[in-house]
């Protein structure tokens, strides 16, 4: 198949790369509908991928990744710059010369026997200011029906690439999906990834965590933008005038959920909507105006399945009833759909694990589905998906929302004092540990902005950018900051907020804080609501006022040993530590002691 593109620097990349793998055919993805028909055939036919039953749910697919492959690989996972300062304390380095060396050797001649994909794509709409452009090569063909999901690809992309070498150079290859021979590997001043010896989500759809946060983080610090690990949701109050809010959760802590969510009765009958931009990234440049925008450079959701249900998201399992692969759930024999912890009381008697073993789900003990399988769906597909998907210029932030999975400590909601208080509260940030990526689950770590496993630079450097971006923004202009915790727990280990579409209710106190409309307590870390500003109308019984206190308390016995916990953390970057974030770290001990 010929290039579809003249450009010199794509086909010198390219040309030098088939020498190293060696694939039997090159085959370019020109982003038709006939010919992603013809790669799911072909994926059928080995086995790759089941077609399921396609009138329940057509253009559907189920994939089954090795059962040592399905979660992000952080301890494999590496920023390789020239000096390890560059990396800083929370990554994992390697000296690029090196891990070239190492990395071309795995990959050597692993293409043998197989095809090389080449998949252009554009993160963002085709041809946006705030769009990027890479190249993925890959010997899978689940890699190129996600991709075609999760990004604009095909020739329209090469069409605005033109002759420019300003692209993302994204290398897959599976090899013998070998742990102990995993690698993921982003070189930030090559604009380069490498990934071997994987076949599982983020850490092959290299447009995802690799590019969109990794090599973008550190686009956006030298280019003066931001990469966050952020959704975009848009709020319509019953005037109809849409506000528009960004969150950084970490991974499987709510977000997608966040950025889909239902409004509880009492505010559908008044008129509130909410619009979902974007559920994992944001994209965030100044505008003319000088207001923050952001985009979402995805184009579908690469979500959790279990738990997600006609209750909790029904959105999310509306966008999965067509053109979705699903990754690692059950298989319902009878129906040939998918099934996973959480979607119904109903689980097939008949069916095949997510390790691709016969399973009854009313007899068995094991999970049918993984913890982290996944759903890719295209975004067009949510009914809740916001009219300013497409916006070539985004959409304007009104808040920042931080938040974490934190048994206890943390609030249910509170405010910075300004700009680089906020900062401050998304740099302390600390959450449960969760299935995404390996390793155990449930253990409390710091992970600043949601951002430890996808900062492609020094997050030393990564605070001061968010500090010197708020120092170019008129304060007046400037998203307010606030922190959510939806997992605080009681003595019984019961969750002590409903959450879900309920967290609408926090939304709604955050943007009247937004707008001056309400007033807060100032307490040791920050503005706490009043707990009569939360509108708790229709949760009569679940929560009350009295409970509500309880979430919104500052325990300063709790939260001194906290400050030690963030000295201690902080310690770790020396002079790469911000000032203003060693005075705000001041402050609060000073506020608690
Ligand atoms: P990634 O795709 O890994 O980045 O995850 P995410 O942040 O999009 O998380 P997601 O919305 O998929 O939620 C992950 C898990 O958290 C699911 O099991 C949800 O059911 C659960 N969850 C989401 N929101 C809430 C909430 O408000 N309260 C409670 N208790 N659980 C929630
Ligand atoms: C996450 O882990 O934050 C995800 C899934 O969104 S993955 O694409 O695997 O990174
Ligand atoms: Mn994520």
């Amino acid at each position: 198949m010929s290039a579809l593109t003249s450009n010199p620097s794509v086909l010198a990349w390219i040309e030098d790369k088939v020498k190293l793998v060696s694939p039997d055919q090159i085959v370019w993805i020109d982003g038709s509908a006939e010919q992603i028909e013809a790669l799911r055939a072909e994926a059928v036919s080995t086995g790759e991928m089941i077609k399921l039953n396609q009138e329940l749910l057509p253009d559907c697919y189920l994939h089954r990744t090795a059962v040592n492959d399905v979660a992000r690989v952080e301890g494999r996972t590496f920023i390789c710059t020239p000096t390890k300062e560059e990396a800083g304390p929370t990554n994992n380095w390697m000296e690029p010369s090196e891990a070239y060396a190492m990395l071309y050797d795995i990959a050597r001649d692993s293409y043998k026997g197989r095809t090389m994909y080449v998949i252009p794509y554009s993160m963002g709409p085709v041809g946006s200011r705030f769009s990027k452009i890479g190249i993925e090569l890959t010997d899978s063909i689940y890699v190129v029906l996600n991709m075609a999901i999760m990004t604009r690809t095909g020739k329209a992309v090469l069409d605005v690439l033109g002759d420019s070498d300003d692209w993302v150079r994204g290398l897959h290859c599976k090899c013998g999906i070998e742990e102990e021979k995993r690698y993921i590997c982003q070189f930030p001043q090559d604009n380069t990834i490498i990934s071997v010896n994987s076949g599982y989500g983020g850490n092959v759809l290299l447009g995802k965590k690799c590019f969109a946060l990794r090599i973008a983080s550190y686009q956006g610090w030298k280019e003066g933008w931001q990469a966050e690990h952020m959704l975009i949701l848009g709020v319509e109050d019953p005037k109809g005038d849409v506000r528009y809010i960004c969150a950084a959760f970490p991974s499987a802590c709510g977000k997608t959920n966040l950025a889909m969510l239902i409004p509880p009765e009492i505010y559908r009958k008044k008129g509130y909507k909410v619009w979902c931009v974007g559920d994992d990234i944001s994209w965030i440049r100044k505008g003319p105006d000088g207001r923050l925008y952001a985009i979402n450079p995805e184009n579908g959701f690469f979500g959790v399945a279990p738990g997600t249900n006609e209750k909790s998201n029904p959105n999310a399992l509306a966008a999965t009833r067509k053109g979705t692969i699903f990754t690692n759930v059950a298989l319902n024999l009878d129906t040939n759909t998918v099934w996973w912890e959480g979607l119904d009381k109903n689980p097939p008697e008949n069916a095949i694990d997510w390790k691709g073993n016969p399973w009854n789900g009313k007899t068995s003990k094991e999970k049918g589905a993984h913890p982290n399988s996944r759903f890719t769906a295209p975004a067009v597909n949510c009914p809740c998906i916001s009219s300013e998907f497409e916006n070539s210029n985004g959409v304007p932030i009104s808040a920042f929302v931080f938040g974490g999975r934190r048994a206890k400590l943390a609030p249910l909601v509170y405010q910075s004092r300004d700009w680089n208080h906020g900062v401050f509260v998304g740099s302390i940030m600390a959450s449960e540990t969760t299935a995404a990526a390996s390793g155990a689950v449930g253990v409390v770590r710091r992970d600043p902005m949601a951002m430890l496993p996808f900062c492609g630079y020094n997050m030393g450097d990564y605070w001061q950018h968010w500090i010197d971006i708020g120092a170019g923004l008129d304060p007046e202009k400037a998203p307010k900051v606030f922190n959510v915790n939806w997992f605080r727990k009681d003595d019984d280990g019961n969750f002590m907020w409903p959450g879900f579409g309920d967290n609408l209710r926090v939304l709604e106190w955050i943007l009247d804080r937004c707008d001056g409309k309400v007033g807060a307590q100032e307490t040791a870390i920050g503005y706490l609501p009043n707990a009569e500003d939360i509108n708790l109308e229709g949760l009569e019984g679940e929560v009350t006022l009295d409970s509500l206190r309880t979430i919104l308390d500052v325990d300063k016995e709790l939260w001194r040993t906290e400050a030690d916990g963030i000295e201690e953390f902080y310690a770790k970057f020396g002079d790469k530590l911000p000032p203003a974030l060693r005075k705000e770290l001041d402050t609060l001990k000073a506020n608690l002691a």
